[in-house]
């Protein structure tokens, strides 16, 4: 029925041509009258060859090929002629396929082409070390279907981040209240006083500024801004929260990381990103991240670097046994386990690239940096992703689609519960 009607406005519009030639079509198809001797018509060489014929139980139908389509005159002419019923464009039918699913365009970012763990072509290598194409996170497949979104906010939760940096500066999320307030007054009733980007639970003061490195490095990771200079993150849209709890030399304490943790919940998180650990179990740690499941918030942890096996030898957070807490190992540009990594068939979730990795650094900068810290902040860009696109998901159930979806691999089955590699394209489509 569809067919029929736009058949038939092309009578009288060509408004309706035009959107016809929008969807591919190879010439026409006309139905011949019963009897008729249109295919015979020594006139219809003017408009074009008749390359195929079906016929049917339902009528005879003829393919015309033009060279090109044929214009409004031709069409009516044809479409008038009493040797037919109906004349309209024989559209081009193909697979359904999911939609995207091709690798988009690499991006300009000048760096990009070092970023051996968004897109591995085995020669980013020459840079670092050697790598093996296709042992990456697969974003660019991933980015045919979403590129992230400004709802999805991902708390930083390290050194700070460095907000100024002109690849992470529009990739912060601005509290405007303080922005537009008043210095030394705390302008949204939030608790914390001038906290226009995040928080500093370190030095207790509004400005979480980075004097570390790491957090702006993680921070690259997920969300580096898409333009024409240094690196790309795995989301292009996204709001970044930078929490400092750990000092500029990169230490600090529980009672600032469970700040840190609350802090986030406040603002809203969806998401937080921790490439942090140390110490014992401790039950006010765990009691706020059972806080931030309770928010929804999914809670990445990076599963440490002591090469030790977490199923035997906890490492906190990753070890904490609450339903958000994904736990990440770290893989090389080969597609082995990180030599440093943490492992785990039960204990550990997943693993992401981790080995030199190229990322923002503080004062604007950019370097190399290696750990299960750089394969954390991967796993939260992709979360970010997935819930862009699906932000009902819960944190266990994100937690579920990442181990399922992961490219099991030989190199990396002992690793994780995973058994291999996170993909971004296979969880974004749960395949
Ligand atoms: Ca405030
Ligand atoms: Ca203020
Ligand atoms: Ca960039």
């Amino acid at each position: 029925m569809k067919l029929k009607l736009l058949f038939s406005s092309l009578f009288v519009s060509s408004a309706i041509i035009t959107t016809a030639q929008a969807t591919p079509f190879n010439g026409y198809i006309v139905k011949v009258k019963p009897g008729s001797n249109f295919l015979n018509q020594k006139s219809l060489s003017n408009f074009g060859k008749t390359t195929k014929v079906a016929n049917t139980s339902f009528g005879t139908f003829a393919r015309i090929e033009t060279n090109k389509g044929l214009s409004d005159l031709a069409f009516s002419a044809l479409a008038s002629d009493p040797g037919i019923e109906y004349i309209e464009p024989n559209y081009i039918i193909t697979l359904n396929k999911i939609k995207g699913g091709e690798e988009v365009p690499v991006p300009k970012d000048t760096s990009f082409k070092k970023q051996w763990g968004m897109k591995n072509d085995g020669k980013n290598g020459s840079i670092f070390s050697s790598g093996v194409a296709g042992e990456d996170i697969n974003v660019l497949r991933a980015w045919s279907i979403t590129q992230g979104s400004k709802d999805v906010k991902i708390a930083v939760i390290d050194t700070g981040v460095d907000y100024t940096h002109p690849d992470l500066k529009d990739q912060i999320d601005v509290n405007l209240s303080e922005l537009n307030g008043k210095p030394g007054v705390d302008d949204d009733n939030n608790g914390f006083v001038d906290d226009i980007y995040g928080y500093d639970f370190a030095n207790k003061d509004g400005d979480p500024q980075d004097g570390h490195g790491h957090g702006t490095h993680c921070a690259g990771v997920i969300g580096a801004a898409h333009n024409d200079i240094g690196v790309a993150g795995i989301m292009a849209h996204v709001k970044i929260v930078p929490i400092k709890f750990l000092s500029d030399k990169g230490s600090g304490e529980s009672i600032d990381a469970i700040a840190a943790i609350d802090y986030g919940i406040k603002r809203g998180v969806n998401i937080m990103s921790n490439s942090w650990g140390g110490g014992e179990k401790e039950q006010s740690l765990e009691d706020a991240i059972k806080a931030a499941e309770s928010a929804g918030i999914t809670f990445v942890a990076a599963a440490g670097n002591e090469s030790a096996n977490n199923d035997t030898t906890a490492s906190y957070p990753a070890n904490y046994e609450v339903g958000n807490v994904i736990s990440v190992g770290s893989y090389t540009s080969t597609g082995a386990k990180s030599s440093f990594s943490n492992f785990g068939v039960k204990s550990v979730h997943v693993t992401a690239p981790g080995s030199n990795i190229l990322s923002t650094y503080k004062n604007g900068g950019y370097t190399t940096m290696s750990g299960t810290s750089m394969a954390t902040p991967h796993i939260a860009g992709i979360v970010g992703l997935l819930l862009s696109q699906e932000p009902n998901l819960t944190p266990a159930q994100i937690r579920e689609r990442l181990v399922n979806t992961s490219v099991k691999t030989s190199k990396l089955s002992t690793a994780s519960l995973s058994g291999g590699r996170v993909d971004a394209f296979k969880a974004l489509t749960n395949k």
